[in-house]
């Protein structure tokens, strides 16, 4: 396999100021023609080399004129030049209709539009397809004018008329230089939901949402979060817009969420259309902050760019944690903090321990699409949190400020931000960039000691950092650590808050004044991606889900009580259930807290993460281990959950934090009911769901029916799917409920929904739902038959002929295989060596399964 390695990069040989692009548009062939102004960049006499994929030249000029003075090389068009400066034009047939790999030009429901991130643009037209080469693009579309009676492209609109023969044609015009991978187009029938917004400097922006006509009504709630979006980043960043127009397309085909073309995101259909009927609150959270994402790239990504693909993390993880810092002004941060570090520990940290562990700032890739990973964008939006910890919020912002106005129109690097950051800061980074350079997650040790009768304790902090592929040692990381000492007794406050920065192996912190048994909080507000681990006890630990006025720290404290129960119930067989449940009574009973805040508090840890807490999985125990806590939870208090649920029983839907809130607790004290076994359970879910005025509680209670076999499970799987089958995103839930059902038989169910009429592997949303749903239910997919890891491969070699990037990216659960017992690790590994014997396999596909087998 060809290896891009990050310390081989070169400056590109030939720079291009402008291109010129005139499309032909049809779904079974467009034609385009592609006039590119070329310059030597710098003193040398290489070829211009322009990267093609699938792609045959039917015309090269050379200034003009017709010229042969050109070859290819493998997918590369090679023209020698012998002058500083030329024109270069190209015409190309490209079939959008056959496109099944989504990337390029492709046709999704009858709209054509194109997907050029991250080597998109190649499949296109001919053209140095590297972030670093910024062009200003004019676009000509035309198209049949009744197929396709909207066209769009980057910038703003030029000029636009009919032409003969039912057609008719666009031009658009984008000023700002960009890369090729935010080139876009779209055509197509298509409504738009409009509006305007105006800048802080007073510049009117059109709006647009375009979808289907029959979406339009769904489309609301996104272009509420758009607006939010821009007068958030004018007043936190002070970034502004800078388009006349900014247009937003959601199409049903897409292999991502949707993707930042400059002034033309292109959207996943499900980041787009809500309603109460058909989306959750979780659909509608994450509606806002991919539209805020998306709109945020338009300064850290679009104008300020990436040199190359390793400097992924520069645009993502800041982005991430714009994003992340948005939505969390837009409601509850505890909440907000919480599922961000759920999402991190479940997605990031497995990665990071596993074969596909890399940096945050990879060394060398087969295929750019693997490394749109947890790693790039939530560990990479963790570094961007602790850089902005250690400065203070002040500080951060000027040195925001210092980059964007820096690197603006630029292609930059994740050093450029990094000696930002010290400048702006006037801090030293150095150590901290270690971040970016090893892979894997520190483990950090802390213990207090206090000795009786002293008024000294002494906090002792350990770390290491555990050996990834291609790293066998490591050097310590700097970790900002937010810690502070609660009196065991007392309960006060033994010394303020303290922002430690751990940068050696070890270090010890001396606290005076301390007269009773201190408690340990640490790594408040997860202040840094780390694992910690304490000599707290249990005692201590309940403490402090009750007490500590942190709000993260105390949902930590909670989830460490209820791992180390479950964890003591797998290997013991058995554990005392005691500290937990008085722990949730008392979360249950605080009424100064927020319901969505207890909601969070009170959930137990997901079966996978109490397998990574395990030396070898055992799913089975593990689920058996955690149904047992949850239906002594449940019976235990059975009267608290009822109260829980009957306050919010009767609310009508709104969507607000509150509401939303209230939605939550009542969902997982739904899941308590049921856990307990009371008879009235099944029944309590079948009125919920036949009932409810929205999407979240018609799923809360078909995802509680869906652990059991009770007949109200079967009606209500029925009715949901005769009354959504004609909507996709709805019908995912169908199936992704199923996937990740707790049933004995659901690894049965998968596959035979796998042949249902309505499962298609084209559609990439259709694939998740349910290969990768199912994967992450752990019990289900480690089925000790292995028929699991069968049915994964199955569907990955057939996805593969099709769509090689979404294929690719559903690999890596089989790559877990060190963690599982021996027979589960050994059927593992046969069913990748199956995946990697397959005649024809995409390098997607080949580089990671043989990463996984290493
Ligand atoms: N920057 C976008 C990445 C993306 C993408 C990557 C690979 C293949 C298809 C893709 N579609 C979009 C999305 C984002 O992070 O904002
Ligand atoms: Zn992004």
């Amino acid at each position: 396999p060809t290896v891009t390695r990050r310390e081989e990069y070169r400056a590109p040989d030939w720079m291009v100021p402008e291109i010129t692009l005139d499309f032909d548009l049809g779904a079974e062939a467009t034609r385009v023609r592609a006039t590119l102004t070329v310059e030597r960049n710098g003193p040398h006499d290489r070829p211009l080399r322009l990267d093609g994929e699938g792609l045959a030249p039917e015309r090269v000029l050379i200034d003009g004129e017709a010229s042969d003075a050109w070859r290819m090389d493998g997918g590369t068009l090679e023209i020698a030049l012998a002058g500083e400066r030329h024109e270069i034009g190209t015409e190309v047939v490209i079939a959008p209709e056959r496109n099944t790999q989504l990337m390029g030009l492709y046709a999704s429901g009858g709209i054509l539009c194109t997907q050029c991130e991250a080597e998109g643009f190649r499949r296109i037209t001919f053209f140095p397809d590297r972030p670093d080469v910024l062009s200003r693009y004019r676009v000509t579309m035309t198209a049949d004018k009744a197929r396709y009676p909207v066209l769009l492209a980057n910038g703003d609109p030029v000029a636009s008329g009919d032409a003969e023969d039912g057609r008719h044609w666009a031009k658009w015009h984008d000023p700002f230089p960009k890369p090729s991978y935010l080139f876009a187009l779209v055509a197509g029938d298509l409504a738009a939901n409009r509006d305007t917004f105006t800048t802080r400097s007073g510049r009117t922006v059109d709006l647009a949402i375009w979808v289907r006509e029959r979406d339009l009504p769904r489309t609301d709630h996104a272009l509420r979060a758009l607006k939010t979006a821009m007068t958030w980043d004018e007043q936190t960043y002070g970034r502004e817009y800078d388009l006349d127009v900014f247009n937003i397309v959601a199409v049903d085909d897409f292999n991502f969420g949707a993707m930042e073309n400059k002034g033309l995101n292109i959207f996943n259909s499900r980041y787009i259309l809500a309603d109460p009927d058909t989306a959750t609150d979780h659909d509608y959270d994450g509606i806002a902050g991919v539209v805020a994402h998306e709109y945020f790239h338009n300064w850290s990504g679009n104008r300020v760019t990436c040199r190359d693909w390793f400097q992924l993390s520069l645009k993502e993880g800041f982005t991430v944690f714009r994003d992340q810092s948005f939505s969390a002004d837009q409601g509850s941060h505890a909440v907000k903090r919480i599922e961000d570090v759920r999402t991190l520990r479940a997605a990031q940290f497995p990665e990071d321990a596993g074969p596909l562990a890399h940096p945050v700032r990879p060394d060398s890739y087969q295929e750019i699409s693997n490394f749109y990973t947890a790693t790039i964008y939530n560990k990479g939006a963790e570094l961007i949190r602790m850089m902005a910890t250690i400065l203070g919020e002040e500080k951060f912002r000027r040195a925001t400020d210092l980059y964007f106005d820096r690197f603006d129109g630029t292609a930059a690097t994740c050093e450029d931000f990094v000696t930002c950051m010290e400048e702006a800061g006037e801090v030293d980074l150095i150590p901290f960039r270690r971040w970016y350079s090893q892979a894997g997650t520190p483990r950090v040790t802390a213990t207090v000691r206090h000795e009786p009768g002293s008024a000294r304790a002494l906090v002792k902090l350990s770390q290491r950092v555990p050996p990834t592929p291609g790293q066998p040692a490591k050097q310590p990381m700097v970790l900002p650590l937010r810690l502070k000492l609660f009196g065991a007794e007392t309960g006060q406050e033994l010394a303020p808050e303290e922002l430690v920065l751990l940068s050696d192996e070890h270090a010890e912190i001396a606290f005076e004044g301390v007269t009773e048994r201190p408690v340990l909080s640490i790594n408040r507000g997860f202040s840094a991606p780390v694992i910690v681990e304490t000599n707290r006890t249990a005692a201590d630990l309940a403490f402090l889900s009750a007490h500590d006025d942190d709000p993260f720290a105390r949902y930590e404290a909670m989830q460490q009580l209820m791992l180390d129960t479950l964890v003591a119930g797998v290997t013991h067989g058995r554990a005392d259930h005691a500290d937990v449940v008085e722990a949730v009574r008392h979360t249950l009973a605080d009424e100064t807290l927020d319901p969505a805040f207890i909601a969070e508090a009170v959930l137990l840890p997901s079966e996978s993460f109490v397998g990574d807490q395990m030396e070898v999985v055992d799913p089975d125990t593990i689920h058996r281990a955690r149904e047992t806590l949850r239906r002594d939870l449940g019976r235990m208090l059975e009267g608290e959950w009822r109260r829980a649920y009957e306050r919010s029983r009767a609310n009508r839907f709104e969507y607000s934090p509150a509401a939303k809130g209230a939605r939550r607790l009542k969902s997982v004290a739904l899941g308590y009911i049921d856990a307990s076994g009371a008879p009235d359970a099944a029944s309590l879910a079948f009125v919920q769901f036949e009932h409810a005025d929205n999407m979240t509680d018609r799923q809360g209670a078909l995802t509680t029916l869906a652990g059991g076999t009770s007949k109200e499970w079967v009606a209500a799987l029925d009715i949901f799917y005769n009354r959504y089958s004609d909507n996709a995103l709805v019908l995912d839930k169908w199936f992704s409920t199923q996937a990740l059902s707790s049933r004995d038989d659901a690894a049965e169910q998968v596959e035979e929904l796998a042949r249902h009429r309505d499962f298609t592997l084209a559609n990439p949303n259709r694939a998740r739902a349910l290969i990768g749903a199912f994967s992450v239910n752990q019990r289900a997919f480690h089925h000790p038959s292995g028929r699991g890891y069968r049915f994964l491969a199955d569907q990955l070699i057939a996805l593969d002929k099709l769509n090689p990037q979404t294929a690719a990216k559903l690999l890596p659960p089989l790559g877990r295989w060190r963690r599982f017992d021996q027979k589960r690790a050994r059927m593992m590994r046969e069913q990748l060596q199956r995946i990697l014997a397959t005649p024809g396999l995409s390098k997607d596909m080949f580089e990671q399964a043989s990463k996984s087998l290493e």
